[in-house]
């Protein structure tokens, strides 16, 4: 049986539990991280010496890294799917990965932990409003990428999607419409993505 290791709540967990789910596989998830802790215990760091989430554990096999995780999941579950058969849409989807970590979740992380995990009287609004300004520019890029295709890699949803899923979602409800440009593509992307069960279930959830 597959096991996750992480509290539901972090956008990093969603990704392998959202995949898992549209490829339609059993998992154990585990509560560890945030509130619930154990991610500075010696076994846990065993398995992952970042004490971070989320961790795969597969029988004797263990993974961390969300996307490395995701990647795993869809290459050996969901070939021809998730895990694109064409070299060049299964590339694409990947760059579209590392941009969600190189610079989408920097650009993301002082927006949701300014807006969320800090009490309004706390608040840098200058950093926030700064990296919602980023937040134009970078969330364009996949806008423009959008108006060509429906998902990320192309006609269907690949791995590409997954990691941005939970992203968009925190970008969409916590950034006032006031606060950010009309971007149509990338809104209707993320209207298709509310439309699958495995996201909404997933990913839809309360933002904390
Ligand atoms: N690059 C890592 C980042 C993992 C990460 O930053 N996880 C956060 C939650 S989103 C974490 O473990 N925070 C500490 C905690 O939850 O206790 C990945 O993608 O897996």
């Amino acid at each position: 049986m597959l096991k996750i290791l992480g509290r539901r709540n972090s956008s990093n967990v969603m990704k392998p539990l959202w995949a898992m789910d549209e490829i339609g596989l059993d998992c154990e998830q585990v509560d560890i991280g945030g509130a619930f802790g154990g991610n500075q215990e010696s076994d846990y760091l065993a398995i992952n010496p970042t004490g971070l989430i989320p961790t795969l554990v597969e029988d004797d096999f263990t993974l961390w890294e969300s996307n490395a995780i995701t990647r795993y999941l869809c290459q050996k579950f969901a070939v021809g799917s998730l895990w694109p058969d064409d070299p060049q849409v299964r590339a694409t989807a990947d760059m579209w990965m590392d941009w969600q970590q190189t610079l989408c979740a920097p650009m993301m992380r002082p927006i949701f932990w300014g807006l969320v995990r800090t009490p309004p009287e706390q608040r840098d609004e200058q950093a926030i409003d700064q990296a919602i300004h980023e937040g134009h520019r970078i969330w364009g890029m996949l806008d423009r990428q959008l108006e060509k295709q429906p998902f990320v890699a192309g006609e269907t949803l690949t791995m590409g999607d997954i990691p941005i899923g939970p992203q968009i979602h925190r970008w969409l409800s916590l950034v006032k419409e006031n606060q950010r440009p009309s971007m149509p593509a990338l809104e209707a992307w993320y209207r298709r993505l509310c439309e699958r069960p495995a996201f909404e279930k997933n990913v839809l959830l309360p933002i904390d």
